[in-house]
């Protein structure tokens, strides 16, 4: 095996022997041999409509071999003959030979490895929209483009035009998902979630998949079990549509690399809807279901019908467990029993002459967007620290898992709004760009020329696609932690310093005294 695609590779260089994140050899060759096959398809539907099932089958396969979704070998196989199948109904075409997917060149394996795992990222984005209805064909037809690239050979320059026009493309996703999410939930409004897990039955929900929260909310109304949100599913909260239903009752838990320490002792089961699952401890894994393309071998999965997932298992076990006794006060990181989010860009751009006016009166001094992925290394706690100390007169916008690390804090208000502001998911990376463009025309200056620093935490391969929009839009002068990714050779970072001046985080001191001069 070789695999080199999240921030916690082995020895920073790639897993070779098994993964650090615990995906065996076995299934990360064939997640390997699912790419090498999503080529192929990509071949055979050159200047032919790849069909419905044949999209779908490229969104979900490499949505599945994105970090901690899938370690189910018979299901990658699975999904590897499906997309055989809709290879041979187009004519057929030659899979990519999986023992070239990581070799060659240093600096074009890191290149087509980058554009690789965007994809991937931008798959499970497109996944979720796909399945509240929204489909973009800019967006579709490029997975094929991508996939296409993949087994081709370019030059330096080529690469990067694919990656610069898949970072464009990437923002069309992101766009889409907005709209699949707004149009079916409403814009997310700012609200105050709770820690405490009330007394009685209760499911907790993690991931992304906002549709299948709806189902699952749908489905336990007037059954006395609680609903708890689970890190990338605390931004629910603030959607008019899922806010309603009285039993979504709060957030459990913080970010996913806690999972295995959170989980161990709840009276109570838990659904992944999409990553980032960590192998499960014998002690709780009986309480573990799975749906849409997450899956491991032993957990129960909840699968789709037309359209509609069964929750009938996950509610019976939460009954069956019953809950706590009494009421479960927990905490967030910082101790802090409240945590906000709702602050997308509708809202956000609602007070749009607020904050315009509070930085015109000097009140807002500078705008930090700290978001991304969570994880297990030390160092994050960089950006605790970072937020902790930001002066007063600044704003802090966040996004992502990675929000866990102090969105339990509180920092007080500027001109009634708080200081920290969660705008969302990962994906609602394009509320705070839309924000940014919107503050950037008020001010009649470039994006770039904008009190606003970007300090982006990165795990996984959405983090990637989103970066390679941001660069894509031209930004610059992104800090980008904990460590640098493992596929980004020397030469290509230091064409990324050059272009873009991205930056390796340093302390929290040294770069907020760098950021605010
Ligand atoms: Fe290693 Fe990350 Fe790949 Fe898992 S996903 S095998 S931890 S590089
Ligand atoms: Fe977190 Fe996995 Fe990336 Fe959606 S849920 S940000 S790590």
């Amino acid at each position: 095996m070789f695999c080199f695609q999240c921030e916690q590779t082995a020895g920073g260089k790639g897993c070779a022997k098994s993964g650090v994140c615990g995906k065996q050899p076995e299934v990360a060759n064939k997640h390997d041999e699912l790419t090498c096959a999503l080529v192929g398809l990509a071949r055979a539907a050159q200047d032919k409509d790849p069909g419905k099932k044949g999209e779908e089958l490229m969104m979900q396969a490499l949505f599945a071999t994105v970090t901690n979704v899938n370690f189910d070998g018979p299901r990658i196989d699975e999904l590897k003959s499906l997309v055989q199948a809709e290879k041979e109904k187009l004519g057929g075409a030659k899979d990519l030979a999986v023992d070239v997917l990581w070799k060659g060149d240093t600096d074009l394996v890191s290149l087509r490895s980058t554009l690789l795992l965007g994809l991937r990222g931008m798959a499970a984005y497109a996944w979720h929209a796909y399945v509240l209805g929204k489909e973009d064909d800019e967006v579709t037809a490029w997975f094929f483009k991508g996939m296409r690239a993949i087994g081709e050979e370019h030059t330096v320059e080529e690469w990067l035009g694919l990656i610069m026009e898949f970072g464009q493309v990437n923002l069309k996703c992101m766009a889409l998902l907005d709209e699949a999410n707004t149009s079916a939930y409403g814009h997310p409004v700012p609200v105050k979630v709770p820690t405490t897990i009330e007394k009685g039955p209760f499911i907790v929900i993690t991931g992304h998949d906002l549709l299948d929260l709806q189902q699952l909310l749908e489905q336990t109304e007037g059954k006395g079990v609680n609903i708890y949100t689970h890190s990338e599913m605390l931004p629910a909260h603030g959607y008019p549509e899922l806010k309603k239903y009285p039993h979504l009752k709060g957030n459990f838990g913080t970010a996913w690399q806690n999972q295995q320490k959170e989980f161990d002792n709840i009276p109570a089961p838990v659904i992944y809807t999409t990553n980032c699952l960590m192998p499960p401890r014998a002690s709780y894994a009986d309480r573990l279901f799975t749906t849409s393309v997450v899956g491991y071998p032993g957990l129960k999965h909840i699968p789709e019908n037309n359209g509609v997932k069964d929750f009938t298992p996950v509610i019976n076990k939460a009954l069956e467990l019953g809950g706590w006794a009494e009421d479960k006060k927990l905490t967030g990181i910082n101790g802090g029993s409240e945590l906000m989010t709702g602050f997308a860009r509708n809202t956000v751009l609602g007070v749009a002459d607020t904050v315009i006016e509070a930085v015109k009166a000097g009140a807002i001094k500078h705008f930090f967007l700290v978001g991304g992925c969570d994880g297990a290394r030390a160092g994050r706690n960089y950006y605790t620290e970072f937020v902790k100390k930001t002066p007063k007169d600044t704003v802090v916008l966040t996004l992502a898992c990675g929000k866990y690390r102090f969105n339990d804090l509180n920092l007080g208000e500027i001109g009634g709004l708080p200081r920290i502001m969660d705008m969302g998911q990962c994906n609602d990376a394009y509320s705070a760009i839309q924000v940014a463009v919107a503050l950037a025309g008020a001010f009649n200056c470039e994006v770039n020329d904008l009190p606003l620093t970007l300090v982006l935490s990165w795990y996984e391969q959405k983090a990637v696609c989103i970066l390679l929009t941001l660069l894509s839009l031209g930004l610059k002068n992104i800090y980008l932690g904990p460590t640098l990714p493992a596929f980004i050779s020397p030469n290509v970072l230091d064409v990324l310093v050059e272009k873009f001046n991205i930056k390796p985080i340093s302390t929290p001191e040294a770069d907020l005294q760098v950021i605010l001069g």
